[in-house]
C-alpha cells in the first residue's frame, strides 16, 4: 500500500517548501498542514523535536528539514548519484542554512523594525553574496547546470527556495546578477509539475 504522508508546517515557505516540492516533483500524494501560531503552543510539546517541520507516514514521524528532504529524495530520483555528489549537496544544503543564519536579522518575519532592517542591509547582503559568490563559481563550473552531478537532486530544490529566499529579503536584482543561478531557478521552475504547483500555491511572504 502506497504511504501516506502528511507534512506539518506552518503556513510560510520557509524550510517547509523544500518538501512540498519534493512531493510536487515527485508526484507523491501528502497532506500540506499549516499550522496557524495560534495552534502552536498546544501542539509543540507533541512535536518529534518542538520544532517544525515534520512529515507522519504509517504511524512514524521524522522531523528536520534536511533529512526530511533526503529521505523523501529517496523515493523519487532526488539523491545524488555518487557518495561524492551526495557529500557534495550536504555541503550545500549547509551553505543554505549559513545564508539564512547571516540574514535572519533582515528576514521581514523576524525584524519588524523597517528602519533598523534597512540600516542592517548593506553588511547582511555583503556577506550574504560572498557565499552567493561561491556557489555562482560552483554552477559556473558543472556544465550539467545542476548543482552537483549531471542531474536535478533535492539539493537543486531546496537552493531553488533559497533563491525565492534571498529575492524576497534583497530583491530580484540580487539574482540577476548570478547568471547560472538565474538558470537553474528557471530550469525547475518550467517543470511541469513545479509549475503547476507554484500557479496555484498558497501565498506567502516567505
Ligand atoms: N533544524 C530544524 C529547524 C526547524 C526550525 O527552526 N523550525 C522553526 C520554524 S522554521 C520552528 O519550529 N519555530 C518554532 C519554535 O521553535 O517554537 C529543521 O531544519 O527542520
Amino acid at each position: 500500500m502506497d504511504k501516506k504522508y502528511k507534512l506539518i508546517y506552518f503556513n510560510v515557505k520557509g524550510k517547509g517548501e523544500v518538501i512540498r516540492l519534493i512531493f510536487t516533483y515527485g508526484k507523491i500524494p501528502y497532506e500540506d498542514v499549516r499550522i496557524e501560531s495560534s495552534q502552536w503552543p498546544a501542539l509543540k510539546p507533541n512535536t518529534p523535536f518542538g520544532q517544525l517541520p515534520y512529515i507522519e507516514f504509517d504511524g512514524k514521524t521524522l522531523a528536520q528539514s534536511n533529512a526530511i528532504a533526503r529521505y523523501l529524495a529517496k523515493q523519487c530520483d532526488l539523491t545524488p548519484t555518487t557518495d561524492w555528489e551526495q557529500a557534495q549537496a550536504d555541503e550545500l544544503s549547509d551553505v543554505v542554512q549559513d545564508i539564512k543564519t547571516i540574514a535572519r536579522p533582515v528576514n521581514p518575519v523576524y525584524e519588524k523594525d523597517e528602519a533598523k532592517r534597512k540600516s542592517l542591509l548593506p553588511d547582511v547582503l555583503a556577506a550574504v553574496t560572498q557565499l552567493l559568490d561561491k556557489v555562482e563559481a560552483r554552477l559556473a563550473a558543472n556544465t550539467s547546470g545542476w548543482l552537483v552531478g549531471n542531474k536535478i537532486s533535492w539539493i537543486d530544490l531546496l537552493f531553488f527556495t533559497t533563491t525565492e529566499y534571498y529575492v524576497t529579503v534583497f530583491g530580484k536584482e540580487v539574482l540577476a546578477k548570478y547568471e547560472h543561478q538565474h538558470k537553474l531557478y528557471t530550469r525547475i521552475k518550467q517543470i511541469p509539475q513545479i509549475a503547476a504547483y507554484l500557479e496555484k500555491r498558497i501565498d506567502t511572504v516567505i
